[in-house]
């Protein structure tokens, strides 16, 4: 199995997850929107990574990708009897949490190294107020409960922290939420999680 992936938010999760459930996979830094752009494409036609790749099939998007590894490594990782719990958390994280934390990440992190323009205060105050609308239904669930589901942590975790690595360089607003910063705290206690990239290209 091959598992493309670049340094960035998305693929960091993928990179996380299968490093947690020790998968045997083969790790390739991929650029998938720099030379080898069209090439890739018959990888991944959204030329996005991250993409996992197997002898009779190919999957993008993360959250496929850590079903696929969590089934064939450690089924506890998106368990059977929570399945519709886990599956909550991935998509409340799509809808709501992840863009707020995601649109900081691009204005304050990719725009910066790639776009010549200044960031987008209106998107940023959009941002700000759904992470702290959102990071506070967060941070009042987590007062009450170690993981997000179950008594350790699963997938629902590893996807809403998506954004949280990179909180202090995007200036995410997440200092007020203290059951959020704990519970990051408790996640980066899994080596995969704090450090998904190490020994890796
Ligand atoms: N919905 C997709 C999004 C994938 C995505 O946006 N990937 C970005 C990184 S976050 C990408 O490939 N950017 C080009 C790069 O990293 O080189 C997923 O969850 O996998």
């Amino acid at each position: 199995m091959k598992l493309h992936y670049s340094r960035n938010l998305n693929p960091r999760v993928a990179v996380a997850v299968a490093r947690h459930l020790d998968a045997p996979v083969e790790y390739i830094r991929t650029s998938p929107m720099g030379p080898d752009r069209e090439a890739f494409r018959a990888i991944n036609p959204n030329t996005l990574v991250p993409v996992l790749v197997e002898a009779d099939r190919t999957l993008w998007e993360t959250d496929a990708i850590a079903c696929r590894l969590a089934a064939l490594c450690d089924p506890g990782f998106w368990p059977a009897d929570r399945q519709a719990e886990v599956l909550m958390w991935v998509s409340w994280s799509a809808h709501h949490f992840i863009p707020a934390g995601g649109t900081f990440y691009f204005e304050n992190i990719i725009r910066p190294q790639f776009l010549d323009r200044p960031a987008d205060a209106a998107a940023l105050a959009e941002a700000d107020s759904g992470f702290r609308r959102y990071g506070g239904i967060l941070d009042d669930i987590l007062a009450g409960r170690s993981w997000l589901v179950g008594d350790r942590p699963t997938y629902a975790d590893f996807r809403v922290a998506s954004a949280l690595p990179f909180a202090e360089q995007a200036l995410l607003p997440v200092s007020g939420f203290r059951h959020i910063l704990a519970w990051h705290d408790r996640l980066n206690r899994i080596d995969a999680w704090r450090a998904p990239f190490d020994g890796l290209d």
